[in-house]
């Protein structure tokens, strides 16, 4: 079932429900910011301090950095580009069974987006709530030029502690660190967190876990051979926006993109499909 619902302040959002699970998808960005599944706790994390505005992105759930990933050479242009920020429309809804349902919201390129971005698009995301979260993010290239991209769902998890996680599935991956800047390569099995962290990872063979002490999270992903690592700390996380003083502890990004050497280029009228399950 899906209702259309606003708040107080006017900001947009749809709740899809079905036997297995309940998720909640605003308008701006198409951003699942919730996602749970019967009686269990979220497996998406949204910030305690995020606010819930247009024009300002939601601090977690799954934001859609698109289409460019980080920051733009142009230092004027918003850091994970400008879908995360317009205001998409709902396309389509269908209940595929009593326990899945699937939704659909689209982004066109228009006069706004082309004082950002000289590109024509159609920009799909398709959520699927069931007992696994599918979500895919399709990029259709309507224009005539081929179209250079980079893009992520940069999925924010809920963890215990951080300092009780780990997250398998990156042994011997090669990451560009962007606190140094530097190439290295990850020789352990396992990556805690004791510190900021922040990498993009190649060459990523998904899926990859989330080991956690209650429960392991499953990400996998399709069309994406890199992997974003994210998690703020103590000091960059009491400098950034929508974030508590302490919420460091309880989140970790694992975010599936296509970013640096994992950048695409889409040739005009084709499609390009990134996705990612979370289970
Ligand atoms: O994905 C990691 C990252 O690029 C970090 O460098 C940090 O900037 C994070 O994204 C959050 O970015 P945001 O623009 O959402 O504050």
């Amino acid at each position: 079932m899906l209702t259309c619902k606003v708040m107080e302040n006017g900001f947009e959002y749809l709740e899809v429900a079905n036997k297995a699970a309940t998720a909640r998808i605003a308008l701006q960005g198409a951003h699942l910011y919730h996602y749970v599944r019967r009686t269990e706790t979220p497996l998406l994390w949204v910030s305690g301090c995020s606010r819930f505005e247009n024009g300002t992105a939601i601090r977690g759930g799954i934001p859609v950095c698109w289409p460019w990933f980080g920051m733009h050479d142009n230092p004027e242009l918003p850091q994970h580009g400008f879908a995360r920020t317009s205001l998409w429309t709902l396309e389509s809804h269908s209940d595929i069974t009593s326990e899945q349902s699937e939704t659909v919201l689209l982004l066109r390129s228009c006069d706004a987006s082309r004082q950002l971005w000289p590109f024509e698009f159609e920009l799909r995301l398709r959520v699927r709530v069931g007992i696994a979260l599918e979500v895919t993010l399709e990029t259709l290239n309507t224009g005539t030029q081929p179209m250079p991209l980079s893009d992520a769902l940069h999925t924010y998890f809920p963890v215990s502690s951080i300092e009780n996680v780990h997250l398998e599935g990156l042994q011997n991956k090669p990451y560009f660190d962007n606190l140094d800047k530097g190439i290295y390569h990850q020789h352990e099995a396992l990556l805690s967190f004791g510190a900021e962290t922040d990498r993009v990872y190649q060459e990523v063979i998904w899926p990859l876990r989330i080991a956690d002490t209650m429960r392991t999270i499953t990400i996998d992903a399709q069309n994406s051979s890199c992997a974003v690592v994210w998690n703020p700390w103590i000091e960059k996380c009491a400098q950034m926006s929508g974030m508590c003083q302490e919420s460091y502890k309880t989140m970790l990004c694992v975010e599936t993109a296509n970013a640096r050497e994992d950048a695409r280029v889409i040739a005009p009228g084709a499609l390009h499909v990134l996705s990612t399950t979370i289970s």
